[in-house]
């Protein structure tokens, strides 16, 4: 789907059409981002189409946001956190035609990279997560509601392949019997997170739940982390979201998207980095039940998004946009293949861990 926003959205938020053109981001699978360039200098915006069919509960997404907001603002005044801006009527959406519009300051002289291209880039993205979590650790979550309901609950998704398996047409289940089967040998992954969700000590925090480096601007000349964007998943989880993702992400020279299996490793400096990153901020935070579930981030993010990407493959692709019809196979087994070389490098990266800590 490719909405183009009409003109009275820019009107809602005070804005006038003819000061600003449109460009579109396209990196993201579920929402549609433009930029607001402005045409005389002037500040700039991010304008977003919230997807509904992902995010049911838009004003889940806002009132967490506020709150959080509202938290960081009292507590730490100096922390960029970008709130979204509020229309005329003071609401942080704009509802119209069943469509939810989102405004956020533009920061100039940022950017987003696709791909960490350093180790000090991975280290400047986690230091980030890491930082709106720790600011974050003494709020309270009881008013917060999930946005996504089970985003990251490990057993919901692994009943979710299961069911997919069962229910798959049969060239599919076919043509992906053995990456299932690879799949399937892993389920210990799901296992340990049961174990994990009834430890008191291995505690809930709001966690950021999508840590690609591209929800990380930088700036443009020096490469340091300015700040965390894309807060639609802001709620509470648990550190190895966070945590796993940027494991899932940064490490590899490639991406999910990636065919030729043999380019995706593991590198260790990458590993390191994003783990100092990330324990800068929120070490001396964690709880033992945290700090020993480091390594176990990794492995749990990547098994998760393999078996979602394998689970819509299985589904006849109704999730994840796909450019061609094999396209969430590949991503599936391209997590699969993440995930053998992370289990390949343990012990290195225990060692790595173990350094950070
Ligand atoms: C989706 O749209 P994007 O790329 O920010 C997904 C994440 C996955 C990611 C995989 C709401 O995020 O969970 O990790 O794709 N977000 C949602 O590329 O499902
Ligand atoms: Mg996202």
């Amino acid at each position: 789907m490719d909405l183009i926003p009409h003109p009275g959205i820019l009107k809602a938020f005070g804005l006038r059409d003819e000061d600003f053109r449109l460009q579109r981001f396209e990196s993201g699978h579920i929402n549609n981002t433009f930029r607001l360039r402005n045409l005389h200098g002037g500040g700039e915006f991010v304008l977003q189409r919230i997807n509904t069919r992902v995010f049911t509960d838009p004003w889940a997404i806002a009132t967490n946001q506020r709150m959080a907001a509202a938290y960081l603002r009292e507590h730490y005044p100096k922390y960029l956190f970008l709130a979204a801006i509020p229309t005329l009527d003071g609401s942080d959406l704009y509802e119209t035609k069943d469509e939810f519009w989102r405004l956020v300051p533009f920061i100039p002289h940022s950017l987003a990279l696709d791909q960490a291209d350093n180790p000090k880039q991975a280290f400047e993205a986690a230091t980030q997560f890491g930082r709106l979590t720790r600011l974050l650790s003494g709020i309270d979550l009881y008013d917060f509601r999930p946005t996504i309901p089970n985003f990251h609950n490990l057993t919901l998704r692994y009943s979710a392949f299961q069911d997919a398996i069962r229910n798959a047409r049969e060239e599919r289940r076919e043509y992906a019997e053995e990456l299932t089967e690879s799949f399937l040998r892993y389920s210990f992954i799901a296992v340990q997170f049961e174990q994990l969700k009834t430890d008191r000590q291995f505690r809930d925090r709001l966690v950021h739940h999508d840590t690609k480096i591209n929800n990380v601007l930088l700036d443009e000349k020096t490469f340091e982390g300015i700040c965390v964007i894309d807060l639609d998943t802001l709620m509470p989880g648990k550190i190895i979201s966070d945590l796993g993702d940027m494991v899932r992400t940064y490490t590899s020279p490639v991406s999910e998207e990636e065919g030729d299996y043999s380019r995706i490793v593991i590198r260790e400096s990458y590993y390191e980095a994003l783990m100092k990153g990330y324990l800068s901020e929120l070490g001396d935070d964690l709880t033992s039940a945290e700090k020993n579930q480091l390594f176990y981030a990794g492995q749990f993010m990547v098994y998760m998004q393999g078996i979602r990407f394998l689970t819509d493959f299985l589904n006849s692709d109704i999730y994840y946009p796909i450019r061609y019809p094999e396209h969430n196979f590949v991503r599936a087994k391209n997590q699969l293949t993440l995930l053998e070389q992370l289990n390949q490098k343990e012990k290195a990266l225990r060692h790595i861990i173990g350094t950070c800590l």
